[in-house]
Parts: C-alpha cells; structure tokens; sequence
C-alpha cells in the first residue's frame, strides 16, 4: 500500500487523483491533502479518505474546518502548513498539484525526502528546474510527470537511449482561439477563453491554453525533465488531443503515445510506475475518432509562446519572470482589468524592466518572483 499525499486536492488534479485512489483503494492510502479555499469539498474528502492531515489557505478557514471536522485529523494554514505537511507528513508519493509558483517550496521538501513527486506542477521546473533536478539527482527522488505531454514523452522513452533521440514533439491542442485572427484578440471575453475544446481544467491553465503560454511552459518543463537541448524540443498543433506528443528518434523513426484526453491515465501512470494497472474507465476507440491532425503554431499570432521560447534561451531568471508575470496577466485578465491580447504585453514589459541574474540560487529566483509581481502589480494597479 503506497501512502499519497495531494497538494492542491480541490483543484481539477487533486479530484482526478482522489477518483484513481477511489479505483485503487488497496493499492493507494491517502494520509494528507491540502485545499487553498474550498473547505466544504475538503471536509468531503476528509471523511472519505481520512488523512491524518491537512492543510488549508489561511488561519480563517482552519477554524472554519476545525469547527466542521473537529479532533479528527490535523489542520495546518498557509505556506508554513505546506512546508510542515510535507516535512513531516508520512507519504510514499507527493502529488504536487498547486497551482503557481506556491508550489515549488513544499515540492523542494518531498525531493529532499526522497519521496515520489507525481509533478503537475509547472512552475516548480519552470522558475527553478536547474536547482529541482539538480536536487532529485543528489537525493535520489523520483520526479514522475503528470502534465499529460511529458508523461508521453516519458513513456515514449521507456527503454531507449537518450543519445539516440532526434527530437521531442509536444503537441498543443492550440485552445479555443486557433482558428481566430490575432486582430480579434482585443475583443475575446473571459467567457470566451474559458472554453476550452477538449480538456476540462483550472480556470489559469484553460487561459494559459487561450494564450499557448501552457505550451511555453511546457517546453521549459521537457527542457529540464528531459535535458535536451532547446533547439531539439519542437511544438505542433494537434486539434483532436489524441497523441499527447512524441519521440523522434535518429533512425527516423517515431514513438507516440495515444488515448483520450483524460487527466486520470497520466495520473494514474505516476502513481503505478513502473506497473501498469488494469483500468477501463477511458477508451480510446480511433475508429471513432477518423482523423487525426497537425500544423505547426503561428509565433506570430501566439505570441506567449515566442517570448517562452526567447526566455528558455535567455535562461537564468528570465522564465522566473515569464511565469510570475504571466500569473499576474491571468489573474487581471480574469478580473476584467486587462484585455485578453495584453497579456503579452505585460510579460513582454515584465521581461524588460526586472533585474535579471544569470545563475540564481534559490532565494534570487523567490527574490525574482516577488520584484516581477510588485512591478506589474504597480504599474497596471
Ligand atoms: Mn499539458
């Protein structure tokens, strides 16, 4: 039995993971989950599943939960909870599922425990991924993906030699504005870009598909999980998210990995890795499905996913301030303060105007997160 502990277990992966432990009751125990602000979803969870802790956004709703729950299990707050929980937790597997840059303090603490980090977590790699592998090589932990491209990309090299890679190609879905012009982007509404086509998520990353900053992100991510260098890691749109990416290989030769766009398989995969588990709940029928797609994306008409791809190359800090400023344009964005086609924009100010540092240690790259937000949050109040 594999004890889980869920961070961020009320966001869409946390319930997905909870709907895979509910398959797999004797293979996985769940002993801590942690929600930022929706406590009533949590207390469900709790009296499903029992964990012996969890941890919630801030001392206001541990009292509420405490008034809910009583003595049953122990509440921590804040970030000080989630670094406690992670320290002292009693877990085989991390699901790190945060969302933003929150994330990456309690990640550091499973991967120096040495535990199994099912990753779902983009910043964690984005803003830190020289320090967070460079930890799990001297520790030993385990980093799993579960972000649905690189658990493709990581399945595809099950069994192959990295030297014999010729390429990585993740696929993008290109969101609910590929077929829209660049000069209609002004007038897209909140509502608009939170549609999302074929996959069902948080309210950031369905924005972050919107902008193809999600495949940006991805790209640093595969960048660090998979050490390649940039020039070998490709995108193509893919409308039918069917094949979650590839693997082209030196004798010309492709690998992809297929099924129907659902969380729970890669999920379950870095639960069960190295096994797979008999699970049926999604089919893939291709015949169903008669066609399949691909197109290379337009930079010019995406342009989140140019400035990534400039910052990978720039490194350093430079995506540390790529992400903290894309975090702050999605959130004003969302607010109705800023339009959807000035979300580059702020980025692109954000990346001109924050002091960079070229080898940051951790505190610069939190030190970096913390300028990018004040300066943006100052200037477009
Ligand atoms: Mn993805």
């Amino acid at each position: 039995m594999k004890k889980v502990l869920i961070l961020g277990s009320t966001g869409s992966i946390g319930i997905n993971t909870l709907q895979i432990i509910r398959t797999f009751k004797d293979e996985f125990q769940v002993t801590g989950l942690t929600a930022n602000s929706n406590i009533h979803l949590l207390k469900k969870q709790i009296d499903e599943f029992h964990p012996k802790a969890v941890v919630v956004g801030d001392e206001k709703k541990a009292e509420e939960l405490r008034l809910l729950c009583g003595s049953s299990c122990k509440i921590y707050h804040g970030n000080e909870g989630l670094i406690r929980i992670t320290r002292e937790g009693d877990y085989d597997i991390l699901v790190s599922a945060l969302v933003g840059f929150v994330g990456l303090a309690p990640t550091m603490e499973g991967i120096k425990l040495k535990k199994r980090i099912a990753l779902a977590n983009k910043e964690t790699l984005v803003t830190a991924g020289e320090i967070v592998t460079g930890l799990c090589e001297e520790t030993g932990a385990e980093l799993l993906p579960v972000d649905s491209e690189h658990s493709a990309i990581f399945q595809c090299l099950s069994g192959e030699n990295k030297k014999e890679i010729e390429r990585l190609i993740l696929t993008a879905s290109g969101g609910p504005f590929l077929n829209k012009n660049k000069d209609e982007f002004g007038n897209v509404t909140i509502e608009d870009a939170l549609n999302h086509p074929n996959w069902k998520m948080g309210s950031k990353i369905t924005i972050d598909s919107a902008t193809m900053m999600n495949k940006g992100l991805e790209v640093i991510e595969a960048f660090w999980l998979f050490k390649l260098p940039k020039e070998k890691i490709d995108v193509l749109i893919h409308p039918q998210s069917i094949i979650h990416s590839m693997v082209q290989f030196i004798d010309g030769s492709m690998k992809a990995q297929m099924s129907h766009p659902d969380m729970k398989l890669p999920i379950l995969y870095a639960l069960s890795y190295p096994a797979r588990y008999n699970y049926s709940e999604v089919k893939t029928d291709l015949g169903k499905i008669n066609q399949l797609t691909f197109f290379e994306p337009d930079l010019h008409k995406f342009t989140c996913l140019k400035i990534a791809y400039d910052s990978i190359r720039e490194g350093g800090t430079s995506p540390c301030i790529l992400n903290a400023a894309n975090e702050v344009a999605v959130k004003k964005f969302l607010s109705g303060r800023i339009k959807f086609s000035e979300i580059p924009d702020l980025i692109e100010d954000a990346l001109n105007s924050v002091e960079k540092s070229v080898n940051p240690d951790l505190e610069t790259i939190f030190h970096t997160d913390f300028k990018t937000r004040e300066y943006l949050n100052k200037k477009y109040n």
